[in-house]
């Protein structure tokens, strides 16, 4: 057989995923597309040569080099930073997760964080275990204005929640971009104009070489403190590598930051010993602000790899050289 119809012939589905929702994975794949195409690392045995794609998810760096017949890699989830980390990565297509249920599963994080801020509701929850009953002046959602880092599918899904409940909303990415009634800033240029219209900071964006670090505390300390909000709020469910926990500290500490909501962290899980963990104004999650249900992804997949084998380009690819 020759090198081209080998690789036209390998059609087997290598699963490697890392997390509780791997054995889910490995079932719905074996259930669309019959166990016997479906391999599971770490058992998936040799040869690695019938398989043509391959579901990742934090899987070990090296792996899919080792499948010399592969036509497209597809990410189980949005970010695809630690798959693109692979020094070795084969020079296929990589997709990543794009869905609406997505989207909206990421907004319901962004816009419980945003109201909680808004509602003063961390303040209320004091008052509740101390029996305190005293109301205090709530601004209008109009008042403030919530400024989004990252204006790609997730970001501007976030947008358009935040604006229907009213919310004055920014947006800042690396490009030009054009959203319904948001006002939008973009690349080094813009983004000091959008730091000081923003009070409440939520970040969408990717793990790049460019963002690493972004959130910094001089970035923080450029953020509107005067406004309806009561102070500046960070809320971060885009990539931990973004921040840089210790300045986050700092800025709550000397008054940068009133508070934060952080999904992501540069080291996960969160180390034990992080003052992070403990501050009275900072609320934690495990990077749990949006999984896309696998039983859509797994369709999605499908619906991919049947575009693969009609010969049609796949959608949702990274871009390799933007690093998302
Ligand atoms: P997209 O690729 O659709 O959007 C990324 C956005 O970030 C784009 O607007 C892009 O700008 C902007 N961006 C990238 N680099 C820069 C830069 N250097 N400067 C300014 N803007 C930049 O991604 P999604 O919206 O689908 O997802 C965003 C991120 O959310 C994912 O990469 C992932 O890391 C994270 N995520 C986290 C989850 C969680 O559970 N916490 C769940 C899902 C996703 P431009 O529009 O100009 O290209
Ligand atoms: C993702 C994530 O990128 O869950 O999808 O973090």
């Amino acid at each position: 057989m020759t090198r081209a119809s080998a690789a036209m012939q390998a059609d087997a589905i290598l699963l490697a995923a890392e997390g509780e929702q791997a054995e889910l994975y490995a079932r719905l794949l074996r259930a669309r597309f019959g166990a016997q195409r479906v391999r599971v690392w770490p058992q998936q045995g040799e040869p690695l040569s019938e398989i043509g794609y391959a579901c990742v998810w934090k899987a070990p760096h090296g792996l899919p080099a080792r499948c010399p017949n592969l036509k497209a890699i597809f990410n189980l989830g949005a970010g695809a930073d630690h798959l693109l980390a692979d020094p070795v990565l084969p020079d296929v297509p990589v997709v990543r997760a794009v869905h609406r249920d997505l989207s909206m599963r990421v907004s319901e994080y962004v816009v419980l964080h945003v109201l909680m801020v808004h509602r003063r509701q961390r303040l209320y929850a004091a008052q509740q275990r101390e029996g305190v009953w005293q109301a205090h002046a709530q601004p209008g959602a109009n008042e403030v204005t919530v400024g989004i880092m990252g204006l790609g599918y997730i970001g501007q899904h976030a947008a358009g929640l935040l604006r229907a409940l009213g919310f004055n909303v920014v947006g800042w990415s690396r490009t030009q971009k054009s959203v319904p009634g948001v006002e939008t800033f973009h690349g080094d240029a813009g983004l000091d104009a959008f730091l000081a219209r923003t009070e409440i900071l939520v970040c969408l964006l990717p793990a790049t070489p460019q963002t690493e670090g972004l959130l910094n505390l001089a970035l923080l300390r450029k953020l509107r403190r005067d406004g309806a909000a009561g102070g500046a709020f960070l809320i971060n469910a885009g990539r931990g590598r973004v921040q840089v926990d210790a300045d986050i500290v700092a800025a709550l500490e000397e008054g940068a930051l009133a508070g934060a909501a952080l999904d992501v962290f540069p080291v996960e899980p969160l180390p034990a010993d992080s003052p992070l963990w403990r501050h009275p104004r900072v609320t934690v999650t495990p990077h749990n602000a949006g999984d896309i249900a696998p039983e859509i992804l797994v369709e999605e997949i499908a619906r991919q790899i049947a575009r693969c084998e009609r010969g049609l380009p796949l959608e949702n690819t990274i871009d390799r050289t933007r690093g998302y």
